[in-house]
């Protein structure tokens, strides 16, 4: 199934059992989703802002610019480039924003973890000591606490900071750091990046797309390797680095005699506080009381995929699921704070007993309900919340779970995760990846990330997976992407067996993997930014990023933040595919953008719209990185000496060998 500009994936097209299942019975006919208000538009995208090349920067226009057309540039003389450039810098600068703010409400959660404000705790002291060396802080001798306080000070002044260079850049390859430096990119402070993109886009200012994308680019450093990084580590100190574990996911995973709290958004300070508080005595009563049988918490979106990765709480849909979660008639409250929440909720329930709580004075919403959630009361918050569902419980009416339509999965692959389980506990590293890559087992690596959207089909990314897994190619997913890979039992271990190319279901069957690795949320992309960086540090794939047979799609994506990862990976050396790109009515910066971007970086964007094509794409890139590392031909098997080991262990790698055969 194919779309066009329209989005035109209806009812009766979607492909997921849960999603069918659902929508054909009749307490779900009535309501309406996103696949009716497509319907109902009835009208085509408007081709200027499908192209990048509509602008209403200023009030003159709005300008829609016909690239070529004299007369039809803008009012102010700006080209179909300045726009869509300017189009383009500014979701980045959106996206980069959406990380930024929550990572700053991580970090001050973090704080007042540290200070003993919350019900939390520092868990992770390992990833804390690594932390603190990276910011220069003294470990020796020092309390968790006082360590995780002046960690968490340092990370917060990061936003703020005004002159340098972001710490965290010094994690990156050494020669990444020189590119960064050399194109005048490297981030100065986080908030400075965000705020100067938009300055630089407003009428009358940066008026040349390549200046703006080095902009661009800088700003979504800060975002990568700076807001969401600091994120990432910081939610792991506090709540404990992601480690494999088994969970399930999908609309099935509601309870029909339990009281189900669904979480929705993307900060997990109030998840992890209503985890805390769904053990408490007092509410466990009152569960009792109401006839229920107990509290299941289930997730949707990226909050789902934090407690997920962390605690193994099953997730209940993703971002194209979330009204599919509410129609069930299943839920006694959805509980949301930023990003991803559809407006559209709230009518879904308008005739359910389920309630809309928005917990974040950031992110209200007409007929949803207000429960403030204050992190030094967020126990209570939680309690109060967790309260009120229960007391909902007994107002339920007509519900249907699609019992049967729930998948295992095996979750929890942080980058330390990897280097434990590839390496072995004694011999934690990226070796054997590298090795097995070096040999031809597996060719590459792919990360899958990102939204989804109801232009094309929802199997996509199961089509692109298919395609990459037959050609040995390992998978890391995060986000809605990775539950989408979930749902189609790809995180099972079994499925190497089943998908995989006889090398890459050889590795998978010798470590007990399945072949998607689920490797977190949407801001924990930031992890394979490190464990790309490893992969590069342990030897033999070359001296960067943009050397590893390695690449990257978001294909279904809707979210600004997806454009923020995307150029913040092409920025940091690595190829890029998407679906579609609002850039096509731009010649000259759709060209720089797909192609002449790459004298810069190493890497550039690519745009495919049919899913195998894509993923063949991504083959490509991945084929033409082995070639020019020359381990693109077939190897003898080659037995190491201890020289040849000692080689290996000591970093260096040995290119073109590996420990196996192929
Ligand atoms: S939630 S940004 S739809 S991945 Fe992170 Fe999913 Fe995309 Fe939102």
């Amino acid at each position: 199934m194919s779309a066009d500009r329209t989005g035109r994936v209806k009812r009766n097209e979607i492909t997921a059992p849960s999603t069918r299942d659902l929508l054909n019975q009749d307490l779900a006919k009535q309501v309406r989703t996103a696949y009716d208000r497509i319907e109902d538009r009835g009208m085509s995208a408007c081709l200027f802002g499908s192209g990048g090349t509509c602008c209403r920067h200023c009030n003159m226009g709005p300008c829609q610019i016909i690239d070529g057309v004299e007369s039809m540039v803008g009012i102010c003389g700006a080209t179909a480039d300045t726009v869509a450039a300017r189009h383009f810098a500014r979701m980045v600068a959106a996206g980069t924003a959406a990380h930024t703010d929550h990572a700053r409400e991580m970090v001050r959660g973090f704080i007042a973890t540290a200070k003993g404000e919350t019900p939390h705790e520092i868990k992770d002291v390992a990833k804390l000591h690594k932390m603190a060396t990276i910011f220069g802080i003294e470990i020796e001798g020092r309390d968790k606490n006082e360590i995780a306080l002046e960690l968490g000070e340092k990370a917060l002044a990061e936003f703020g900071q005004q002159d340098g260079v972001l710490t965290m850049l010094k994690r990156a390859p050494k020669k990444q750091q020189k590119v960064w430096k050399k194109q005048g990119v490297e981030p100065r402070g986080i908030d400075r990046e965000v705020v100067e993109m938009m300055h630089r886009t407003h009428m009358g200012v940066d008026q040349d797309y390549r200046n703006l994308m080095l902009q661009a680019s800088r700003c979504a450093l800060a975002d990568g390797w700076g807001a969401s990084m600091l994120s990432t580590e910081l939610t792991d100190i506090m709540f404990g680095t992601p480690v494999p574990r088994r969970a399930i996911i999908d609309l099935g995973v509601l309870k029909a005699d339990h009281v189900n709290v669904t979480v929705h958004g993307h900060e997990p300070l109030l998840a992890e506080s209503l985890c805390l508080a769904a053990e408490d005595e007092e509410l466990l009563a009152l569960v009792k009381k109401v006839g229920a049988k107990g509290i299941n918490l289930a997730g949707v979106c990226c909050t789902g995929n934090e407690i997920l990765m962390r605690r193994g709480i099953p997730v209940a849909g993703s971002f194209i699921q979330q009204e599919m979660v509410l129609a069930t008639g299943a839920v006694e409250a959805m509980v949301v704070d930023v990003q991803c929440v559809m407006q559209s909720v709230a009518q879904v329930v308008k005739e359910k007993h389920t309630e809309i709580i928005t917990t974040n004075y950031r992110a209200k919403m007409p007929d949803a309900i207000h429960i403030q959630f204050e992190e030094s009361e967020a126990y209570a918050s939680a309690k109060k919340i967790l309260e009120r569902a229960i007391l909902n419980f007994k107002k339920r009416g007509d519900c249907y779970i699609p019992t049967d339509k729930k998948f295992d999965i095996v979750v929890g692959f942080s980058h330390e995760t990897i280097n434990y389980m590839l390496g072995g506990r004694f011999r934690q590293s990226y070796r054997p990846l590298n090795d097995n890559i070096i040999n031809g087992r597996i060719k590459g690596v792919a990360a899958i990330v990102g939204c989804e959207h109801y232009k094309y089909a929802d199997d996509v990314h199961f089509q692109i997976a298919k395609e990459l897994l037959k050609n040995n190619v390992l998978i890391l997913a995060t986000g809605c992407a990775a539950q989408a890979l979930g749902r189609a039992g790809l995180m099972r271990p079994e499925a190497a067996a089943e998908y995989c190319g006889a090398g890459l279901a050889e590795v998978c069957a010798t470590v007990g993997m399945p072949p998607v690795l689920h490797v977190g949320s949407c801001v924990d992309n930031s992890r394979l930014l490190i464990a790309l960086t490893e992969m590069v540090k342990e030897g033999g794939l070359g001296e960067d990023i943009s050397e590893l047979p390695a690449c990257g799609t978001a294909p279904l994506w809707m979210s600004e933040k997806a454009v923020a990862i995307g150029q913040y990976f092409v920025a940091s050396g690595a190829h890029v595919v998407f679906q579609n790109l609002p850039i096509a009515g731009a010649k000259a910066f759709n060209k720089y953008l797909l192609g002449g971007i790459k004298e810069q970086f190493g890497a550039c964007w690519d745009v495919e719209e049919d899913p195998i094509k894509l993923a063949r794409k991504m083959i490509a890139a991945i084929d033409g990185k082995r070639e020019a590392l020359g381990i693109n031909k077939k190897q003898d098997r080659v037995l190491f000496d201890m020289e040849m080991r000692r080689d290996m262990q000591s970093g260096q790698g040995i290119p073109g060998v590996g420990c196996g055969q192929k």
